[in-house]
């Protein structure tokens, strides 16, 4: 409904009708969150691409789909607060993030960093043959198949085809990612007056550098991806309140500290 407005509205003409002089700080902005992004993306793309085809055997793939349950949520859930923790680094050099109060910076990444992690899957997918980077190879979805929950796993590899179809320059993928993050809606925000204004700082830098690479109808298309992170995010804590009630002995003392703090 609300697309329209979404796609008329551009955030650039108001900064340089009225601001002519900020583009600078735009240019910063937008080359200090490239900068957190590359310093906390774990792999380069081309070591990512150089790894491509090496999948997990026939056996390999067999032992983790004789892992039970309980085992299989366990490493993942490590897999993914490792993934997590670089995600807080890259939140924590984006420059208004720092900025905010203590509990706002928990808030933003209580219901932001899987967002983000998601985002930054797309890197670690190869649509080729639908797999992920995951523990040193690339896994398809049988891989995760003792999870027992293959709607959201076919709903995650979904979302990171669709990521990959756009094709994001690090850059962009950069500003988006920070873009998912900041976002003034989330839940027990103190400032929310302030977050918004870092969220229109970087929604202007994304803009920009759209604009610059001469693809300005992304944006639309990022803010549909945006809805689609929300119900992943929302069906992966469905998911894991399943498994706590089923596993609580596993979700209370075998999780990671950091996973527990964030999602449960
Ligand atoms: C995402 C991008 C990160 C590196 C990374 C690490 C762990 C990966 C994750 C990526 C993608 C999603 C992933 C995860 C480990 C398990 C998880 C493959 C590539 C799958 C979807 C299983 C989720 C299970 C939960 C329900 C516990 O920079």
């Amino acid at each position: 409904q609300d697309l329209m407005a979404l796609h008329s509205y551009n955030p650039l003409d108001d900064l340089y009708n009225h601001y002519p002089h900020s583009l600078r700080n735009i240019d910063e902005l937008c080359a200090s969150i490239v900068r957190s992004h590359r310093e906390t993306s774990q792999y380069r793309l081309e070591e990512l691409q150089a790894l491509k085809w090496k999948l997990f055997s026939r056996e390999e793939i067999q032992a983790y789909q004789s892992k039970t349950v309980d085992e299989m949520w366990q490493h993942c859930a490590v897999r993914l607060t490792d993934a997590v923790q670089y995600v807080v680094e890259f939140a924590k050099h984006i420059p208004g993030f720092r900025m905010l109060s203590q509990n706002d910076q928990i808030a933003l990444l209580k219901t932001g960093s899987m967002e983000v992690v998601l985002v930054r899957m797309c890197r670690f997918f190869n649509t080729e043959n639908n797999t992920v980077f995951f523990d040193g190879k690339f896994a398809g979805t049988e891989v995760f198949k003792s999870l027992a929950c293959g709607d959201l796993i076919a709903a995650v590899f979904d979302f990171a085809h669709g990521m990959c179809a756009l094709k994001l320059t690090e850059q962009q993928l950069a500003l988006f990612s920070a873009l998912v993050l900041i976002n003034a809606d989330r839940p027990s925000l103190e400032d929310r007056v302030r977050v918004q204004r870092v969220h229109r700082s970087v929604e202007v830098g994304l803009t920009h550098i759209l604009h610059r690479d001469n693809h300005d109808s992304l944006l639309h298309k990022l803010y549909q991806r945006m809805a689609v992170l929300r119900s992943l995010c929302s069906l992966h804590m469905e998911k894991l309140r399943w498994f706590s009630q089923r596993y609580p002995l596993t979700a209370h003392s075998l999780f990671p500290p950091l996973y527990k703090e964030l999602f449960a």
